[in-house]
């Protein structure tokens, strides 16, 4: 076996995101695009020589090619151990607990999240650091610099790697180690919530649905479901990975898993519903009839931590992205506890956890988690929800209803306007920054501006600044309407608008989020006039 080195030079575009480098698979497939971004974050990083690696990813299209590639560099640049799920796979939360358990320098982990898969969908490549979390916005810019001068790459001149089996090989002076996939994180999940009370609710006939969405959480959830905790065979459906989802958009919200949402609105709908997306971080919570929106269910699942094992002795603060409703806040202030507003995406979360600020994190887009991993982590908020049922004995509804009488309800929705020209996304994006200034005081819909501002963070903890983070437009009467655009897309622009009302008046919680929203959508398309700059005339996407 030889190491090759082989010569190369920059290729544009190798920006990460939100979260990681995401691009069309055949721009991952084309020579040297994979390569050069491999041996930049090795770069980056100091090196790779003599250090431990996980390696893993959602099993999408392309996802066995890249592993093989990966081994050869890893092994090419001397790493001296590389651990992986068998058959590449690791969800984003396995592979950020085995990092964090093996105490490896860091992970690989190949995946475009909820962005279908196949050779004509999305790919992506994201390395997180020692800490199982995100890279930080230093390292991501460090791999930046490395993608613009990069000449050459190392490679082992090598045949594949069997990951068929559970067992231990070398390529050069690297060890490759094949683990099981799922029974490290298992393990984890039974040292968080109360597993015999989750089984007791199964063992009294509480029915549950559990849709992997043809994505990675499959083998995860009907190892803790049905194995673990004693739910009914198929309970967990579309539960096999396949490289393509089954030609779905594996993003657990009521549009794209509308298949969950059409059984738990029906006439036999089981008590309780979840879904999870591509790579397993994301989760969806549906009650019989009672879609909980994702920042409704952090809010929840601040006020309740405590009846699960893990979380007994409370939390030590929490952490929302800026898009994400206040409903946390109001949790966290009656707890008398710390709440922190971040830019979007776990990166920024990861300094909070790490500094025992926070022990619970969520975004409106799906995604909670706590200090357990540093990545969101999908089937762990599933679980919390059925350990939180079992302890009350309450439905997601009655669960919902109390929390609303007692905090209040945000009503919240996001409105995506996606593959938008880009130029026209910057225009309407700029056209709200020279307006910020002369909002205050102007009103809209009936609806009168407090504040408006772009917004900036500086991490308490590492004092590290971001800017131009969404634009923010506060009313009277606790309204709010975000301005972003997305960071994750492969394609043109994709505006993300987030709609958000606090109402506490007890005859007001049940209406349905839109009719709620009413003056603050029409606000919302006054002050950015979406129609003239888009040319649409609707959102494409409403979660
Ligand atoms: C989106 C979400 C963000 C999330 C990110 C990664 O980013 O809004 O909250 O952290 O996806 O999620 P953006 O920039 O498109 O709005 V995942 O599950 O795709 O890794
Ligand atoms: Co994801």
């Amino acid at each position: 076996m030889k190491i090759q080195h082989i010569t190369t030079q920059p290729i544009d575009g190798q920006k990460a995101g939100t979260s990681g480098l995401r691009r069309k698979t055949r721009d991952f497939m084309a020579p040297q695009f994979l390569e050069n971004y491999v041996q930049s974050i090795i770069n980056a990083i100091g090196g790779a020589a003599g250090k431990r690696f996980v390696l893993g990813g959602d099993g999408r299209f392309f996802n066995a090619e890249a592993i093989q590639i990966i081994l050869r560099m890893l092994a090419a640049n001397d790493a001296a151990q590389v651990i992986t799920g068998r058959n590449g796979i690791l969800s984003t939360p396995a592979a950020s607990h085995l990092i964090r358990q093996t105490q490896a320098d860091g992970g690989f982990i190949l995946s475009a999240s909820h962005n279908p898969g196949g050779l004509d969908e999305d790919f992506g490549l994201k390395f997180n650091m020692s800490n199982g979390g995100p890279a930080t916005e230093t390292l991501t810019d460090a791999i930046l610099a490395q993608t613009k001068s990069i000449t050459s790459y190392a490679m082992m001149d090598s045949p594949d790697i069997d990951l068929t089996a559970q067992a231990d090989t070398a390529l050069g002076n690297t060890q490759i180690r094949i683990v099981d996939s799922v029974s490290d994180y298992a393990a984890l999940m039974e040292t968080l919530f109360d597993f015999d009370t989750i089984a007791g609710l199964f063992q009294s006939g509480f029915r549950m649905r559990f849709d992997a969405m043809h994505a990675v959480t499959g083998p995860y959830a009907k190892a803790v479901l049905e194995t673990r905790l004693g739910a009914p065979e198929g309970t967990v459906v579309n539960g096999t990975p396949l490289p393509d989802f089954g030609g779905g958009h594996p993003d657990p919200n009521p549009i794209w898993a509308h298949e969950l949402m059409g059984v738990m609105t029906g006439p036999d709908a089981p008590d309780f519903g979840a879904a999870s997306d591509g790579d397993g971080d994301r989760n969806m919570i549906v009650g019989r009839g009672a879609y909980v929106t994702p920042s409704d269910s952090l809010a929840l699942i601040a006020a309740h931590a405590h009846l699960a094992p893990g979380y007994r002795e409370g939390l030590s603060g929490v952490a929302r992205s800026m898009p994400t409703s206040a409903a946390v806040d109001r949790v966290a202030a009656a707890k008398q506890i710390a709440c922190f507003e971040t830019p979007t995406g776990w990166k920024f979360f990861g300094a909070l956890l790490d500094a025992g600020k926070v022990s619970l994190c969520g975004e409106e887009s799906a995604g909670t988690g706590s200090g357990h991993v540093r990545e969101k982590d999908g089937l762990w908020a599933v679980l919390m929800w059925l350990n939180i049922i079992a302890a009350t004995g309450k439905s997601v509804a009655e669960l919902m209803a109390d929390h609303w009488a007692t905090y209040g309800r945000n009503y919240y929705s996001r409105h995506d306007y996606e593959a938008v020209d880009s130029g026209k996304a910057n225009d309407l994006m700029n056209g709200l920054r020279d307006q910020l200034a002369g909002l205050p005081g102007q009103s809209f819909a009936g609806l009168t501006v407090q504040m408006a501002d772009e917004f900036a963070y500086t991490c308490p903890v590492e004092n590290s600044h971001t800017t131009a983070q969404g634009i923010r437009i506060g009313f009277a009467g606790d309204a709010r309407v975000v301005f972003r655009l997305s960071g994750t897309g492969t394609q043109g622009a994709t505006l993300r608008v987030y709609l958000e009302l606090l109402e506490t008046d007890s005859a007001k919680l049940d209406m349905p989020a839109e009719t709620a929203l009413a003056a603050v959508i029409a606000a919302a398309e006054q002050i950015a006039e979406i129609k003239a700059h888009t040319g649409r005339d609707a959102p494409d996407v409403k979660t």
